[in-house]
């Protein structure tokens, strides 16, 4: 049974009038006359959860997304009732729920305004084959209502007038549309009115969202079973709603090392040894930054996972620490088919412990992968976690392998209908059984959570590294992502930009795509596009596969090498501003990179924008994503922004022309800021920072900035050794100040910050530092508008 459509409701069935009430504390329970219960949680004054059984009797409360660290709590909770509804309040929300058929309707509490109603509201249809439901709701869309989320999608921004599908598949070359891809997550924001709500689906079936696609003023969302279990999350900010649904989901749980920010060059496959060493002393030769190097499965000994090739990589551990002492991070790819060979330490333990997945009526799962045939651990089930996490001793703590990658965890099975397990597969899933309808969804978040606890215990007291392919909402919390098997074109180009900023709207910012596309090649103007795009994302890595011809940043001839060492040199310099949005992200959920309409919501103007982004709070970028292009047009947020390479001003709220020759790309930075530069490095810590550079971007009134640092790595930033500096600025007609407010305790190597002054719109005669006038011949040394000055100041004013 394929419901691929909400109406499909031939055997639909409707909650009756509400005969009963309790109230548990914040639980309040709503049952029927046929038996459905609708148990509404009020978690906090702006997310409600709803979930419904039609039976009286619920499953056991148990999910893989939401995070026992999500924060509760709300102001004020009340339940009232009147002839035809049960009404409850909380300090934001009103929710009217009807007494005749549990129908719901949702309304801002400040101003009484509709922000979402139910049409069907819940309905189900019982499923024969599975037992259980196929769980079914419907909600009115609001006139000009807008939709963005949903993970990886590949299509535009806003998702009106589409219908999607949420099962983790494989997808080798998939194109703009293609749906379902690598990642379920089943949260979207609503916009209409100026104000955005979100829902979350915590259901990990088969899910399908329709968006006004099969009916136009409705909105639904169903699953082929499971429990109708949702999060209301009301903003009114976007920005709230992600950042809530980040909290629900869970933030990154630590920071990543500031070197996982920098530069990753990886290849199907670098091998033997030899060509590893050229590709990375290449980097050096050319000075071109880079932190990683990966090794894709050749690495292994017939695809053994935890293996090595003996013929090609003789003697890792020498080989490991050669790449290090050079600056290179070491990377390898993990994947979850285990060979079948009982002369195979890893198989040989799996299957005496049990740990492999098995059918319905007992044999083995066997599917075909890289090495052949193969058994796969049930990564639902704790102890499997807990085993596969150890199987990472060595090749952490003995080879000092830095980066665990997992692939193929959707789980790929090669040359079987579906690409995939068969539905019959039973999992444990943490002690709640079922089948693989079930547990599909998660199973390659469960192994790269595996992956993790892993690298976090053998990486000590530094931090883990982790990359997954498939994910289901959460995954968040133990991995970056990247955009799986895309194609060498203009439009993958577009579809890049357009899935980095859907994952971050998700909750998912550890983000970015095989920059240049892994399948096809890219020419070096394609390429060189792709790396100016690259750099923004929060994970930046060129990949590509093997049989496609060279791709790194040399392979296409002297003047894309220029463009691309440029771009990276760029990036690393922006490496303290990247590290503080991540900062931003892991401590409130707020992601690094914001969608227009993310940015501001009340302009109608960004509500189907795709290409423009805002990363962090200042940086306005757009890619050029097309052949032969000597710039483009881009639509400017309201504000003034200032061109990154000539200072020159924008005024936002209208659509412009921007020059763009491949060696450039449309930069603009927000007037007020104050953006942290560190000088280039040819790795993380290649240099000691002797100096900060700030930055300044004038404007006539207040902005305020942030610069986070830390240790770079390690955990002593959480027992409060970081470094954070606020930044308030205010212009005058003849006077800029700039106040510094600093806390935490870590001590960064620099003594000074190297103050460059933006679009100063009067000729310095003055400079006050902590009410001393200092000499101006000792603070312009270069006579233009820069000045050195310490980092301990808390107040400068330069003056006209
Ligand atoms: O069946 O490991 O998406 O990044 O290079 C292909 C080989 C398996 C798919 C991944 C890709 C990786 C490749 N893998």
């Amino acid at each position: 049974m394929i419901l691929n459509t909400e109406l499909e409701h031939k055997g639909n069935a409707f909650p009756s009038n509400i005969i009963k009430y309790e109230k548990n504390l914040n639980v309040l329970s709503f049952t029927t006359e046929n038996n459905v219960t609708l148990q509404v949680t009020v978690r906090r004054d702006s997310i409600l959860r709803f979930r419904y059984t039609t039976t009286g009797i619920f499953e056991n409360d148990f999910s893989y997304a939401i995070t026992k660290y999500a924060s509760r709590g709300y102001n004020h909770l009340e339940v009232t009732e009147d002839e035809t509804h049960y009404t409850i309040t909380t300090a934001k929300l009103i929710c009217n729920i009807s007494k005749t058929d549990l129908r719901i309707s949702i309304y801002d509490a400040k101003d009484n305004s509709l922000i979402c109603e139910d049409e069907l509201g819940f309905h189900w249809e019982e499923s024969y084959q599975y037992g259980g439901n196929v769980v079914k709701m419907s909600k009115v869309s609001q006139p000009g209502e807008s939709f963005y989320g949903l993970g990886d999608k590949p299509v535009d921004n806003n998702l009106k007038g589409k219908r999607f599908e949420n099962w983790v598949t494989d997808s080798y070359a998939y194109g703009r549309d293609t749906d379902p891809i690598y990642k379920t997550i089943p949260f979207y924001t609503a916009l209409h009115n100026k104000k955005a709500y979100g829902v979350f689906f915590d259901n990990t079936f088969r899910s399908f969202f329709d968006f006004c696609h099969e009916r136009r003023n409705i909105t639904s969302f169903w699953a082929h079973g499971g429990e109708m279990n949702y999060y209301f999350i009301y903003g009114p900010e976007m920005s709230e709603v992600v950042a809530n649904y980040t909290d629900l989901t869970g933030k990154p749980h630590a920071m990543p090392a500031l070197w996982a920010l920098g530069y990753h060059q990886c290849k199907w496959s670098y091998y033997p040894e030899s060509n590893v060493k050229e590709i990375t002393a290449k980097f050096r030769e050319l000075q071109i930054p880079c932190d990683a190097i990966y090794l894709d499965i050749d690495y292994m000994e017939g695809f053994r996972c935890f293996t090595w090739s003996k013929e090609h990589f003789p003697d890792p551990k020498r080989m490991v620490k050669e790449l290090a002492d050079d600056g290179f991070k070491t990377i390898v790819i993990i994947d979850p088919g285990i060979k079948i060979d009982m002369d195979y330490s890893v198989f040989r333990e799996g299957l005496e412990k049990d740990y492999f997945c098995k059918r319905a009526d007992g044999p083995y799962m066997k599917g075909k992968v890289w090495p052949g045939e193969c058994y796969f651990p049930d990564f639902t089930k704790p102890e499997v976690r807990e085993w596969w996490s150890d199987l990472f001793k060595e090749l952490i703590e003995d080879i000092g392998v830095k980066g665990v990658w997992n692939d193929m965890n959707e789980p790929a099975v090669m040359d079987v209908p579906g690409k995939s397990f068969p539905d019959d597969v039973r999992h444990d899933y943490d002690g709640n059984p079922c089948s693989h309808r079930k547990a599909h969804n998660v199973y390659g978040m469960q192994m790269a959570r595996a992956t993790y606890q892993g690298l976090k215990k053998f990486s000590y007291p530094l931090r883990p590294f982790v990359i997954t392919r498939a994910a289901y909402s959460g995954t968040q919390r133990y991995t970056s992502s990247w955009t799986g098997d895309n194609v060498a074109t203009w439009d993958h180009l577009t579809i890049a930009n357009l899935q980095a900023q859907r994952m971050c709207m998700s909750g998912f910012s550890f983000i970015g795509s095989d920059i240049g596309g892994f399948a096809e090649q890219p020419n070096g103007e394609l390429y060189a596009r792709w790396i100016q795009l690259g750099i923004f994302h929060p994970f930046c890595r060129t990949h590509s596969s093997g049989d496609h011809g060279d791709q790194e940043p040399w392979a296409f001839g002297d003047t894309i090498t220029d463009v691309v060492r440029k771009f990276i040199e760029i990036r690393y310099q922006l490496l303290p501003y990247l590290y503080t949005a991540f900062w931003r992200y892991v401590e409130e959920g707020i992601p690094i990179l914001k969608s227009l309409v993310l940015y501001d919501q009340l302009d109608p103007q960004t509500h189907y924008r795709n290409d423009e982004f805002v990363v962090g709070e200042k940086l306005l970028v757009c890619p050029i994503t097309a052949p032969n292009q000597k710039g483009r047009r881009m639509y400017f947020p309201i504000g003034k922004w200032y061109n990154f390479w000539t200072d020159e001003v924008v005024k936002g709220g209208q659509e412009l022309w921007v020059d763009a020759d491949l060696d450039s790309m449309p930069i603009f930075v927000k007037e007020g800021a104050i953006i942290p530069k560190y000088p280039i490095q040819q790795y993380v810590g290649e240099k000691t920072v002797e100096e900060l550079t700030l930055d300044v971007y004038y404007k006539f009134g207040k902005e305020t900035s942030q610069v986070y640092e830390d240790a770079t790595d390690g955990y002593d930033y959480i027992k409060g050794r970081y470094s954070l500096r606020d930044f308030n600025l205010l212009g005058k007609k003849d006077e800029l100040i700039i106040q510094q407010h600093k806390t935490g305790k870590f001590v960064t190597t620099y003594k000074t910050f190297k103050i460059n002054l933006h679009g100063l719109p009067f000729k310095i005669s003055k400079i006050e530092v902590d009410n001393v006038i200092i000499p101006i011949k000792n603070i312009k040394p270069n006579g233009d508008n820069t000045l050195t000055l310490t980092k301990e100041f808390t107040e400068l004013h330069i003056m006209a």
